[in-house]
């Protein structure tokens, strides 16, 4: 019976789909250098899309199957796309990780996307190549939702995207962050904050409509506070959940997180009102001089009345997104299956240069993508050690319910963004608040707020849980650029055998392609051995670990100045390149 039932109710599915209700939208992507100026303060390469910059943004209605056809023009770097917030359920080939869930697209070269989105809401799509999106390569993707619970509530939608913005290339301050000249690990600042890829935006408003406003941070680094003048937000959604409608003043955006608000106009024209971005300077190492950490953009009622500049705020109090109640009242997960502890911390390796850890290991990308080595290695595929030494990776079965426990070592902020699922946060520290403490927790919410991207306070912790229920290889990261490249990345491989069933001999063609035109292996474990998966030999790693005795931070001139005699390099006069301070970063 339960057989026929379920034969019976396949075909139906197909019906609707086939019905109309589906469609496919297409774009076609030539990645390529054009160049910007978006703060109208210095002009450089920037990576668009068409010859066009900003890039187009995707959108879609629920239930469409997306299509991105990318066609790599740079001709001096690899490229990828993650669509950030799908959860890619039966696709996580199509994520987007380089050495994750691809290999990257080589100069030259096409590769295609295309998955289905079951989700609405607010998203955004970008380069997953390192370093690659800070230079352009980000924009915001939206999934219409004909049966939002919200729809009745508001006149017109409005997007907009809130970023930091360099006037230096990544690849140069990639390589003077991580670098024996910056032992301190501190990270580069932005040079301005934008709306919508432009500063001085203005927006147009009919008195009493209401509205309801998208915003995405894309930055690199820096979260924001944002609000608007003499307007309250009421917030609908957070990344890609429904909220019920909570009042917030302030909200704090953190990289990659979204958050949609309705704003109800005025009843009159009779003034325009400024709404402000504003750059957590906390984040920041040194704050150069002249630096504008705000963004304004305007309300604009009447053309032909003043654009009042902003009044300064006393104090930033966001709102706390904790709170959020997920319109769907799903429960909070009370029994737990399997916890996976992350411990985070800075150090420097024997390089000098200073690195991010998970449980004391930096991430380096395996030789083979991590999604090929669970398809190609049967059974053992849920043994994590055919994964690699350096991959911070945890196998998860089917359905079992995870808990990430997170402790930040670290007095940083940092936004954490898990792929693949929205997570419960269950519970979030004040900062300072240390480790946590099972024994001693606080009593869980009763319908936890779910996002995809999470603030983590300084020296404090958080406590994430979501279910294993879509296979697939999910990194869980800091989304602050820096630290992705400094190795702040975990990989969870969730139930490996139920992968094989969806995807063993399914990769299509272009994406095998994509690593014979780069020369890197698809089969084997993450050393490329294809014969002995536990023989790692030749695997890539991190530098190795200072000599024991020595833990930079503290005494950082003491330990570099060994280095520089370890390495043959005893010339190299370290005050003069870099003033040694304590990272806040
Ligand atoms: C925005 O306005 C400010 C203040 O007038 C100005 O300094 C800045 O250059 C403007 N930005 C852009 C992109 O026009
Ligand atoms: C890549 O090409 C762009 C555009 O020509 C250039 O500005 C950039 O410096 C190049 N990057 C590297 C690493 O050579
Ligand atoms: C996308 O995937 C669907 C389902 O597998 C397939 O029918 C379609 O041909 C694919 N489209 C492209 C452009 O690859
Ligand atoms: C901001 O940019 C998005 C596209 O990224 C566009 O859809 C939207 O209309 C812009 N908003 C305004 C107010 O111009
Ligand atoms: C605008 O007018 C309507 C109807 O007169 C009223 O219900 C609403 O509260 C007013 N809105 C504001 C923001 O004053
Ligand atoms: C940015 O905005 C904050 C908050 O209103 C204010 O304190 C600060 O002076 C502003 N900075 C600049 C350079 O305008
Ligand atoms: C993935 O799809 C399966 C059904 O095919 C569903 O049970 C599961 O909840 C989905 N997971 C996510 C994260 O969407
Ligand atoms: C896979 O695991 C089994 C059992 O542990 C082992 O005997 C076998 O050699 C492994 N396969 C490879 C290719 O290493
Ligand atoms: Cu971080």
């Amino acid at each position: 019976m339960a057989l026929s039932l379920s034969s019976f109710l396949v075909p139906i599915s197909l019906l609707l789909v086939s019905g109309g209700y589906c469609a496919t939208v297409t774009y076609d992507f030539d990645v390529g250098w054009v160049h910007a100026n978006p703060d109208e303060a210095f002009n450089r390469p920037t990576i668009g899309i068409n010859g066009q910059w900003p890039i187009p943004p995707i959108v879609a209605t629920k239930g469409d199957r997306i299509v991105v056809n990318v066609k790599n023009s740079l001709s001096n770097e690899s490229t990828s796309l993650h669509f950030h917030g799908l959860y890619q359920n039966g696709s996580t080939h199509m994520d987007g990780p380089p050495s994750v869930t691809q290999c990257g697209i080589a100069p030259g070269s096409s590769f295609t996307y295309n998955f289905t989105v079951d989700q609405p809401g607010t998203y955004w799509y970008h380069s997953h190549s390192r370093g690659q999106y800070p230079d352009g390569l980000r924009g915001p993707l939206i999934i219409h939702d004909p049966d939002s619970p919200h729809k009745d509530l508001y006149d017109e939608e409005i997007v907009l995207t809130f970023s930091d913005w360099y006037h230096d290339l990544m690849d140069g301050l990639l390589a003077g962050f991580i670098s024996i000249a910056n032992p301190s690990g501190a990270e580069p600042v932005p040079n301005a904050a934008l709306v919508n890829d432009t500063q001085n935006l203005t927006v147009s408003i009919t008195p009493g409509k209401t509205y309801l406003f998208r915003m995405v941070n894309m930055g690199a680094f820096a979260a924001q506070y944002v609000w608007f003048e003499h307007h309250t937000m009421q917030i609908v959604e957070v990344d890609g959940i429904y909220t019920e409608p909570t009042d917030a003043d302030m909200i704090y955006m953190t990289a990659a997180q979204r958050y949609s608000v309705l704003i109800t106009a005025k009843n009159t024209s009779d003034a325009n009102f400024a709404f402000v971005g504003s750059m957590d300077q906390d984040l920041f190492d040194v704050i150069p001089d002249g630096l504008n950490p705000n963004v304004t953009g305007w309300l604009v009622y009447d053309n032909g009345k003043d654009k009042p500049a902003p009044q300064e705020v006393d104090a930033f109090e966001p709102f706390d997104d904790f709170t959020l109640v997920p319109v769907d009242k799903e429960e909070a997960y009370s029994h737990v299956d399997h916890t996976v502890q992350l411990d985070l911390k800075m150090d420097n390796l024997n390089d000098g240069a200073n690195y991010a850890f998970f449980n004391d290991v930096t991430y380096v990308a395996p030789k083979v993508p991590t999604l090929y080595t669970a398809l190609s290695t049967g059974a053992n595929a849920t043994d994590p050690a055919i994964y690699g030494s350096n991959t911070n990776q945890f196998v998860l079965g089917a359905n079992e319910v995870v808990e990430i426990v997170l402790n930040n070592n670290d007095p940083g902020k940092h936004p954490f963004h898990l792929h693949g699922h929205a997570f419960q946060v269950v519970s979030r520290s004040d900062e300072e608040a240390g480790s946590y403490d099972a024994s001693n927790a606080p009593e869980l919410p009763a319908t936890p707020m779910r996002r995809d991207t999470i603030l983590v306070r300084p020296n404090g912790n958080v406590v994430l849980r979501f279910r294993a229920d879509n296979p697939g290889i999910w990194l869980f990261h800091c989304h602050i650029e820096w630290h992705v490249a400094s190795g702040l990345i975990a990989t969870l491989i969730e139930n490996p055998l139920g992968l094989q069933d969806q995807l063993a001999g399914k990769i299509p063609q272009n994406h095998l392609d994509a690593c014979k035109t780069s020369n890197e292996p698809t089969e084997g474990n993450a050393a490329g051995n294809t014969v002995d998966l536990l023989d790692l030999t030749g695997e890539y790693k991190s530098p190795g670990e200072l000599p024991a005795g020595f833990t930079a931070r503290g005494i950082v001139a003491l330990v570099f100045s060994c280095i520089a005699a370890f390495l043959g390099m005893a010339v190299i006069s370290w005050y003069g390149i870099q003033p040694v301070k304590a990272k806040t970063g």
